[in-house]
């Protein structure tokens, strides 16, 4: 809060250009870290490394202080501030629609057959800021199979927690609550697609999904929504947050491409959180090898 108090500060002594100067090499601003925990995180064990890129991890300070989480306030740590009633456990999921196995399910039954792996895997904003995230998590491929998905489900729709008095965000209607997220099936059960319960060896931080949220690692982050509280099986492609909110700025499919700008700005290029220098972004987020068939003959500029 000082130091909040001290931006303004500045803000009214005409030195903000100085501040959005240092705030563009991310060392200082609105946006600065604040890497906090709010709720006690427990070491975890996790064996395999499989799809992990080759590149070091950004700072954990970094990782879990510079956040998006709208549901706690729309600035950058806003979860760290407003986040001090939020209970990840315990902590129930609804799986529902086009299912054999719907049901309503404790974070424990969701978890318990899953051995966990780590991740390290690249995470692009659409915002052009980057990091290098090393995940716990297991494969959501082996979660949905478990419900037994009908033919008829095409989609997976996700959502987050909706509760104002846990997340005050969500006393201002700044997107419609829940957030929603959603994937194409193939998408979904594609072996790099993700549920993470931890990151840098420990469960997550309140600001970064607690207790389980989805990593998509060749989207753009908002399609890795945080604090999941139910799955749902559609045949028709689902509503989704920012796509709602602004159609012709986030598409559906959201993936990451150097060579489709954003209206606002362009996508080529990125910044490490925490690096000094900028770099190329790479088609897919580098996971092209990976992933590129899944769009085969699809026009990437019309569905981005
Ligand atoms: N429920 C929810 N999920 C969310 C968001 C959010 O505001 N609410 N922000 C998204 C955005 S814009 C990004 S970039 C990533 C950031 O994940 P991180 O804070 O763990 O790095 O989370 C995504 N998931
Ligand atoms: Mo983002």
């Amino acid at each position: 809060m000082n130091r909040r108090r001290f931006i303004a500060g500045m803000t009214a002594a005409g030195l903000t250009g100085t501040a959005s100067a240092f705030s563009f090499f991310g060392l200082f601003g609105d946006d600065e870290p604040t890497a906090v925990e709010l709720y006690p995180r427990r070491p975890l064990k996790a064996s395999r490394r499989a799809f992990s890129v080759d590149e070091s991890p950004t700072d954990e300070a970094d990782a879990i202080g510079y956040t998006n989480f709208y549901e706690f306030g729309t600035e950058k740590g806003d979860a760290q501030r407003y986040g001090e009633r939020f209970k990840p456990e315990p902590w129930r999921l609804t799986i529902d629609g086009e299912c054999e196995r719907p049901g309503d399910y404790t974070l424990e039954d969701i978890l318990k057959p899953h051995p966990l792996e780590e991740r390290i895997y690249r995470l692009r904003c659409v915002e052009t800021w980057s990091m290098v995230i090393p995940w716990v998590g297991f494969p959501l491929a082996d979660l949905l199979k478990r419900f037994a998905p009908t033919s008829r489900a095409k989609y997976v729709a996700f959502e987050t927690l909706y509760d104002p008095e846990q997340m005050p965000g969500q006393r201002r209607a700044v997107v419609e609550w829940p957030y929603r997220e959603g994937l194409r099936m193939d998408e979904a059960m594609h072996p790099l697609t993700l549920i993470a319960v931890g990151m840098y060896g420990e469960t997550l931080p309140v600001q970064n999904g607690a207790p389980l949220r989805l990593v998509v690692p060749w989207k753009y982050g908002f399609k890795s929504i945080k604090s999941i509280v139910r799955i749902h099986f559609s045949e028709k492609l689902p509503v989704t947050t920012w796509n709602q909110l602004q159609p012709d700025e986030y598409g559906f499919y959201a993936n990451v491409n150097p060579a489709v700008d954003h209206p606002r700005w362009s996508q080529a290029r990125e910044r490490p959180v925490g690096g000094w220098r900028r770099r190329d972004t790479l088609p897919f987020n580098g996971y092209a090898e990976e992933v590129a068939h899944l769009y085969h003959g699809m026009d990437l500029a019309k569905y981005f």
